[in-house]
């Protein structure tokens, strides 16, 4: 299977996140991408490509024109007022407060376009940002020209960010503006499948209304984990899109055998759609090991998982999300690759 990768993901290192009330070194670190990295070439997993230069016009389909000039010019902004630290946002238009305008403060602008503070801007993250699209849209467009798997080693993540706000660790969704891609390059349908151990808030969001992607996402119960305003079983779709968004809400705890019958369930939710290709969000903090997931997946189920996307028989764009136990992110990720291959 081709991997895309680019090395710029090295430019975006946030210092700190907010943790148990204090301010710890981010667990969203470059480290990860590279142990996966390591590990593709360690068990050949097949060729490593650099990604090509799309600019935002693919991303600009997902994503609203004034939150990109936002991201674009963050850094900066935030610099011009003297501060030298991560930017971080600190303030939210809650119920009740206004939404219609937005402040002309960077601090402002940083709580209008994000969900929490779990998203540190550095003086990289945007060229990061923008190298971790490519490596979505390059996969995507390899899968549209027919290929049958391709690994998009994204980071930063994206499955938080939605049309016009960031969160999670994520800025660009680019799961979304891959599987946007695949739709504008003539696939009728298509299914993303998220199997981060979070929901993927941002692209149900972004899909929430449309019947021509189909979202399914296994994740930690929103009313015990994060991001939990999102992600319940009663969120079907709205709209056209109404039947085409289903959530797998699992309990802390969740091992594989509760955790395998829930994905067949999505598979074959996804099977009787018909999607001409698909999207797989792949986030292995799923593990039994990962420091701030509460899943009990075992290296060897990440093989079980590829073997269980690889029966859908279709077109499978993987793009990177979560995962922080460092030392098996590569052993887990490329198990779901590998897995998916020997079907
Ligand atoms: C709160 C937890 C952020 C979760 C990020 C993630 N700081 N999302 O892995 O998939
Ligand atoms: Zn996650």
């Amino acid at each position: 299977m081709l991997t895309i990768y680019s090395d710029r993901h090295h430019r975006h290192h946030g210092n700190t996140e907010l943790i148990d009330g204090q301010l710890l070194p981010c667990f969203e670190m470059p480290s990860r991408a590279d142990h996966v990295l390591a590990r593709v070439r360690h068990v050949n997993l097949g060729e490593v490509r650099e990604p090509d230069a799309f600019g935002l016009a693919p991303v600009r389909r997902v994503h609203s024109p004034a939150y990109v000039d936002f991201l674009a010019s963050a850094w900066s902004e935030w610099a011009a007022a003297g501060r030298t630290h991560d930017a971080l946002p600190l303030v939210w238009p809650v119920r009740g407060m206004r939404t219609d305008r937005v402040p002309h403060d960077i601090d402002g602008k940083l709580g209008y376009y994000s969900m929490d503070a779990g998203v540190p801007i550095t003086a990289g993250t945007w060229d990061a940002v923008q190298a971790s699209a490519d490596v979505a849209l390059t996969g995507a467009r390899l899968v549209a020209d027919g290929a049958k798997g391709v690994f998009s080693l994204c980071r930063p993540p994206g499955h938080h960010a939605a049309a016009d706000y960031m969160g999670g660790y994520c800025y660009l969704n680019n799961a979304a503006i891959a599987a946007q891609y695949l739709r504008d390059q003539g696939a009728a349908k298509v299914a993303i499948l998220d199997v981060d151990y979070h929901h993927g808030n941002g692209t149900q969001s972004i899909f929430y209304d449309r019947a021509d992607v189909c979202f399914a996402s296994l994740h930690g119960d929103p009313m015990v984990e994060y991001p939990y305003f999102l992600g319940h079983a009663d969120e079907p779709g709205v709209g056209a899109g109404l039947g085409f968004n289903h959530n797998y809400p699992l309990p802390h705890g969740t091992a594989w055998d509760t955790y395998g019958p829930a994905l067949e369930h999505a598979c074959a939710r996804l099977r009787a759609y018909g999607a001409d290709a698909l999207v797989v969000s792949l986030g292995v903090d799923t593990f039994e090991h990962d420091p701030i997931s509460r899943f009990k997946l075992v290296n060897a189920d990440y093989l079980r998982m590829g073997e269980a996307i690889g029966r859908l028989g279709l077109r499978t764009l993987f793009v990177m999300e979560g995962g922080y136990a460092v030392d098996d992110i590569g052993v887990n990720a490329v198990n779901v690759l590998q897995g998916f291959e020997a079907v």
